[in-house]
This record gives C-alpha cells, sequence and structure tokens, in this order.
C-alpha cells in the first residue's frame, strides 16, 4: 500500500470529531462506502476530509506570492489544467517518473496526504490543488498575490465523470446506476457540492488580477489558446513552440499514458479498483447526450436554469473540437530540419532550393507520417538535449541520458566547429571555399537577424511571411529562448 493510500485510510478511520457546526448529510444508505458526508459552512466535505483533525489549520493556510493554486469543483478537469500549470512553471519539459506523481508536485491542499503541514513547509514555488469554494479558501489569500486559475465544466459532463470516479474509488465505491447518481448530483449532496454557487463564487471573482477562470469546454476547443492565457496570466515566458510542447503533452491521449500524471498507481495502491475502468477515462464534452434520459436531461435543464437565472455566467454544453487538435504524435514525427528564415536575405525565387515556404509547409503536412521526424533549428537551440532524445525515440535508438548528453555535448557549435570531421574546413584547402570568407559553423545564433536587417528588409519578410503562412498553423519561432 503507498504512503498515500496508507495515510488517507488511517486518516478516514480517525476518530476526530468533525469542525463545530457541522451537520451530517443525509445520503440513502448502501449507496456509498464513504457515506458520513457533513455539510459544513454550505459545502459537502466527506469525512476523510473534515474528520482529519486538520480543517482548521487548512482554513488558516499561509498562500505566498509564488504559489500556483488550481482551483475547482471535482471532475470538472482539475488534473488537466494542474499539469498544464505544472509545464509552464516548469521549463515546459513534460514531466516524468522522476518529478514525482501529480499529488506529491502539486498537493491537494485540504486532502490528507501529504497534509496541510506538508504542503506549507514545500519550498517555492509551490503548486497547490483544492477544491474548495471560494467563500472557505484560506483568509491569506487576498493578500498573498498568489495566483489562482479557476477551471469549470458543463454540470451534466461533470456529473458522469464524478458517477464513475465515486465507481473507480474504493473508499467510496459507489453501488448505485447512473440516475442514483444523478439524483444525488442534482440534490447537491455529491462531495464539494452545491455545484452552482462553487462556480458562481469563484466567477463573481473573475476579474481579480490574480485569478484567471477558465472553462474545461474551452480548454477543449483550443487547448493552445488557453494554455497562451495561462502562461500570460503566470506571467511565464515561453516561445510558441514551447506552449504548442505543453498542448501536446497535456493532450488527453499523452497523459493517459503518462504515469507522473495518469493516477494508474492508485490501482495498485489499493486507493481505486482495478476493474472499474480509469481516472482519464473518455475526456470528451458532451458525452451526457448518449449518457442520459430524456427525463434527466430536462432534470439538469430545469436544474440549471434556476441557478443560472440572473447570472451572466453559461455553460458550453457540446464540443467544438476543432480538427486535427496537437498531439504528442506531431511531436515524435518531426524529421526535416528547417532553418530560421529570416536568415535568408533574399526572398526572389532565385536562391536555390526556393521557393522556401513550399518546401517547408510540403514537409510540414507530412509530418505525422510515422517515417518523418519535423524537427527546427530554432528548438534544437533552445533544448538541444530534448530534441536529441526525440531523435533517438523516433530512430529507435535506445541510449541512456549519459550517452544522449555526451551526444548534445559533441555537436555543440563549439564542438562540432573544433572538429575536422564535421567542420568542412578541409573545403578551404580543397579550394571548395573561399580561404578569407569565414567558416562553414559560421555564428550558429538564433535572431541574428535582427542585428543584420534593415527595419525595411524586416517589414518586407514580415509581409512575406504573412502571405505565406496565412492558412497554415505552421509557426516559426524568430529569437532565442537559448538556455543559461
Ligand atoms: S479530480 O478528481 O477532481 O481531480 O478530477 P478532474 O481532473 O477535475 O476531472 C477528471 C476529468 O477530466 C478529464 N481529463 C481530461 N480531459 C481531456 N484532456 C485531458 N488532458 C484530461 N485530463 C483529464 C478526465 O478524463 C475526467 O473526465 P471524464 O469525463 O471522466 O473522462
Amino acid at each position: 500500500m503507498s504512503d498515500a493510500n496508507a495515510a488517507s485510510q488511517d486518516v478516514a478511520k480517525s476518530e476526530h470529531p468533525p469542525p463545530e457546526g457541522t451537520t451530517l448529510v443525509p445520503l440513502p444508505k448502501g449507496l456509498l462506502a464513504n457515506d458520513a458526508h457533513y455539510l459544513y459552512k454550505g459545502c459537502v466535505f466527506p469525512g476523510t476530509i473534515l474528520r482529519s483533525g486538520m480543517f482548521e489549520e487548512v482554513l488558516n493556510f499561509e498562500f505566498r506570492s509564488s504559489d500556483v493554486i488550481v482551483s475547482s469543483f471535482p471532475k470538472t478537469g482539475t488534473t488537466w489544467t494542474q499539469e498544464i500549470v505544472y509545464m509552464l512553471t516548469h521549463g515546459c519539459q513534460k514531466t516524468q517518473a522522476e518529478d514525482g506523481t501529480l499529488e506529491t508536485r502539486f498537493p491537494f491542499l485540504e486532502f490528507p496526504f501529504p497534509g496541510v503541514r506538508a504542503v506549507a513547509a514545500l519550498e517555492d514555488p509551490r503548486c497547490i490543488k483544492t477544491h474548495l469554494p471560494y467563500h472557505l479558501l484560506p483568509k491569506s489569500l487576498a493578500s498573498s498575490r498568489a495566483k489562482m486559475v479557476y477551471v469549470t465544466r458543463n454540470p451534466r459532463d461533470t456529473a458522469i465523470s464524478y458517477y464513475h470516479f465515486t465507481q473507480l474509488l474504493t473508499v467510496a465505491s459507489f453501488k448505485g446506476t447512473l440516475s442514483d447518481y444523478v439524483n444525488l448530483f442534482l440534490e447537491d449532496k455529491a462531495m464539494y457540492s452545491p455545484f452552482f454557487p462553487h462556480v458562481l463564487g469563484y466567477w463573481e471573482e473573475r476579474r481579480d488580477p490574480n485569478i484567471l477562470f477558465i472553462t474545461y469546454e474551452e480548454m477543449h476547443q483550443d487547448p493552445l489558446s488557453v494554455i497562451r492565457r495561462i502562461a500570460q496570466f503566470l506571467q511565464v515566458e515561453a516561445s510558441e513552440r514551447q506552449l504548442e510542447y505543453v498542448a501536446a503533452c497535456t493532450s488527453f491521449a499523452s497523459m493517459a499514458s503518462n504515469p507522473s500524471v495518469n493516477y494508474e498507481h492508485w490501482k495498485e495502491s489499493g486507493f481505486c479498483h482495478k476493474d472499474k475502468g480509469s481516472f482519464l477515462r473518455k475526456g470528451k464534452v458532451g458525452g451526457w447526450k448518449e449518457s442520459l434520459t430524456p427525463e434527466q436531461i430536462e432534470a439538469f435543464q430545469q436544474w440549471e436554469d434556476k441557478h443560472l437565472a440572473g447570472s451572466d455566467f453559461h455553460f458550453t454544453f457540446t464540443s467544438g473540437e476543432k480538427e486535427g487538435v496537437i498531439n504528442t504524435e506531431d511531436f515524435k514525427l518531426q524529421n526535416i530540419v528547417t532553418t530560421n528564415f529570416q536568415l535568408y536575405l533574399t526572398f526572389t525565387l532565385l536562391a536555390m532550393y526556393n521557393p522556401f515556404f513550399p518546401h517547408v509547409l510540403g514537409y510540414w503536412e507530412k509530418r505525422r507520417d510515422p517515417n518523418i521526424l519535423f524537427i527546427t533549428y530554432e528548438e534544437m537551440h533552445q533544448d538541444p538535449l530534448s530534441v536529441i532524445r526525440r531523435i533517438a525515440q523516433f530512430l529507435q535508438v535506445e541510449a541512456s541520458e549519459r550517452q544522449l548528453e555526451y551526444v548534445a555535448a559533441c555537436t555543440s557549435f563549439a564542438s562540432m566547429a573544433s572538429n575536422p570531421s564535421v567542420n568542412y574546413e578541409h573545403w578551404k584547402e580543397s579550394g571548395f571555399c573561399h580561404k578569407d570568407k569565414g567558416s562553414f559553423l559560421r555564428k550558429g545564433k538564433v535572431g541574428g537577424w535582427k542585428e543584420s536587417l534593415t527595419p525595411e528588409q524586416i517589414e518586407a519578410f514580415q509581409q512575406w511571411e504573412d502571405k505565406h503562412l496565412a492558412g497554415s498553423d505552421f509557426r516559426f519561432t524568430f529569437t532565442s529562448g537559448e538556455k543559461e
């Protein structure tokens, strides 16, 4: 049994009385293994949390200005948002086993594991998850200037996701039907209910500069633009290419196969049943249409209308998913090195191998071919090791991290420039190159165009680029994101 599970089960058995003013929520007998749900200050909590003896400490938790918090009603896209935030605040690198699983690198504030004291003791920058409604957030939030991303999702898909999750969790082991669960949900008896005050409580605060309010549906429709907004909000400097990489690594398929975020280890630790599906279940918008009966849809409709009357907030219930959403395959399968085309001083058809754009875009169109890997000079420059790792994977080369680092060292600009077997210096001897016109390995920089081109030339390039890239989803990076 994992530490997480042992800790949570110990707490589940704990005898701490729930805080004063708590009342038991009457639940139908036999549906839930953990049927001791409590109502505390207008919010339904499981006994695991309220009887942990730590709840008062949670409410008095001290946030710091460097904290990034992801808040949500359960099953609305918390994990997805957490992974995006984590990548953005950790160099836009894909999370690996060594980073630890999500619950350790992005702990759950009010959950007994690792516990509020452990969260308090974490070093900056802390990434913290919570499901607390706005009015129960620790009082320190307002003055701390910590940044908070709140994510929400339409209540129909949320309820269905929650139903499957309560079946999956051993501590809950929901025994009823979807219909039983829908009743429980609409009666505001699910954990962290009531749903609408949760959402609207944060919606009211959406203009707070330290709060970003997003929805599962907009992430689904256009992940890259939501990731861009989150990056701006968190003041993370990231290139377009890095943001695309974050989108690729946080696609449903990528997260579902990444053990550092897919929670599959909960099956081994006994926290989840092995035969009740997975935490990353479907990841769709609009699944409710296939799962709910017309009567249930009508009940949701009335419930939603009642709660949203007088509010300017509205949910999206169906998918506006874009075709060809980026996935990690795009990144695995990129094998043509393109170069920053602003380094070209001409954009007529005179240079050899022109025209430039049809050249690049012709290969870009083929990037999903499993035998083609499309990469850029700029990403090699920014993070050579990760590109080398991708090339190795693509070529199915088994190499240790140490070996990949050695490849990176031997292919650095300085190393290649001094290596006669690759620097083409012998071309000077053979008369193929002039001896007084520099070297083949010339500068090896990104963004040199800024010093070399006049404003007029830059403007001309800009127009030419815009013309050729209109209608394409391919973008170049023009400046260096070079690592120190
Ligand atoms: S929890 O337990 O409150 O933290 O759950 P939460 O993460 O909020 O919600 C789980 C649902 O989010 C889906 N999910 C995703 N959908 C699309 N893309 C990505 N990357 C992604 N990651 C998680 C997850 O599959 C659950 O939804 P359902 O509908 O059950 O599939």
